[in-house]
């Protein structure tokens, strides 16, 4: 009778240490986790899809209608995107209608890829 009081004072330590180790990694993703997320809202990467109205090369802006962007709460609007990228311009011809990849520069959005 001793004995397995015993044992079982044991299993219930035991389980109990078991726990707390299993609490405190999920402590430590939970911390990963946070120290990710301001340096993912910063030059996070947002998709959209939308039609090219107006290519302007010399400021190299490329005025979009593009529909909404979920990531940002944005509603189906037409305003001008910054590319930087010549090759990315030349996939920008008026009327075309593209999926494309941009992200927030200042007040500025850039278009990172084309597709
Ligand atoms: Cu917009």
């Amino acid at each position: 009778m001793k004995n397995s009081a015993r044992t079982s004072l044991l299993l219930a330590l035991l389980l109990s240490t078991g726990s707390a180790m299993a609490q405190a990694k999920m402590d430590e993703m939970k911390g990963m986790d946070m120290a990710k997320k301001p340096s993912a809202g910063v030059s996070a990467k947002h998709m959209a899809t939308g039609l090219v109205k107006k290519v302007d090369a010399k400021t190299g802006v490329v005025t979009l209608a593009h529909e909404p962007v979920k990531t940002l709460n944005w509603p189906a609007m037409t305003m001008g995107f910054k590319v930087k990228d010549k090759m990315l311009m030349d996939k920008l011809g008026e009327g075309k209608k593209v999926a494309f990849e941009f992200m927030q520069d200042g007040s500025d959005y850039v278009i990172t890829a084309v597709k």
